[in-house]
């Protein structure tokens, strides 16, 4: 059975580095699976993709030599096991607010004893080059379980959530913890406020051990999120690359044509 070195690579201490799939396009995929890119997560949480859809794309990702995720769209038994099953190598599991949210998410990402997860499929050992016996004896070892920290209520819970066993690695979401932060009458928060919750989730991360990341919108900012002892790095996303170029391009040839800002990852 194939190893994550994903996961290698967090245990090991080190950066990863990915990127989101938001068009789920099953070309586009192919390219990018190959261009070096360590994980690359398929995003089910705000794109329309369907299952079989999915699947085709975790396979070609694993296919290409790199690891498949997918960040589902609530951390319920029903999508990981249905993710895990289609062959994705991992979850990213968004809005975790609260220790029992984790320990719902990690118990179905994990075969019992350990957790929950339903016995079944065969998308997920081909995708590991595996047969379906070895896979179910050894995938909790493999399957990777990144949990999203987007809210105030998340970074209370922080040293607690960041703590539980089966976890890999935590994941903020800026956006949505942005638009968490503001307070009733609509107010955002300031940047230094911002920045401050980020500070404080690297800080609980290494208190307990547990690798931390973000969703970056470059290479320099991931890079810089790495000095301060972030792994986990998501760069943009396949929709991204696509726009932020063309936008580069049409404004070359067409200068007043304004940036739609038509995607952010
Ligand atoms: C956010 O910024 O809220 C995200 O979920 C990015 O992946
Ligand atoms: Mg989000």
């Amino acid at each position: 059975m194939r190893t994550n070195r994903a996961k290698e690579k967090l245990k090991k201490g080190e950066p990863t580095f990915g990127t989101w799939l938001s068009l789920g396009d099953l070309y586009a995929t192919r390219v990018l699976a190959r261009l070096g890119f360590d994980w690359m997560t398929l995003d089910i949480e705000h794109s329309a993709i369907d299952w079989s859809q999915a699947t085709m794309i975790f396979g070609a990702i694993a296919d290409a030599g790199c690891v498949p995720l997918a960040r589902v769209p609530e951390g319920n038994h029903h999508y990981i096991k249905r993710v895990l099953d289609a062959g994705a190598w991992g979850i990213v599991v968004p809005m975790v607010d609260t220790v029992e949210q984790a320990e719902i998410a990690i118990a179905a990402a994990k075969y019992p004893p350990t957790g929950n997860r339903s016995i079944g499929g065969g998308m997920h050992s081909m995708n590991f080059g595996a047969t379906a016996g070895d896979y179910y004896l050894k995938a909790n070892d493999e399957i990777m379980v990144v949990l999203m920290t987007e809210s105030p209520r998340g970074i209370e819970n922080a040293e607690a959530i960041y703590s539980l066993p089966g976890l890999d690695a935590i994941f903020i979401g800026p956006n949505d913890l942005r638009f968490q932060m503001r307070t009733p009458d609509g107010t955002f928060p300031t940047s230094e406020e911002h920045e401050a919750a980020i500070q404080k989730v690297i800080e609980v991360g290494k208190k307990v051990g547990t690798p931390t990341g973000l969703h970056a919108m470059d290479a320099e900012s991931a890079l810089q999120r790495v000095q301060e002892g972030m792994q986990f790095m998501a760069i943009g996303s396949d929709l991204r690359m696509m726009t932020s170029r063309a936008q580069e391009i049409v404004s070359a040839v067409a200068p007043d044509v304004e940036d739609k800002d038509i995607a952010r990852y």
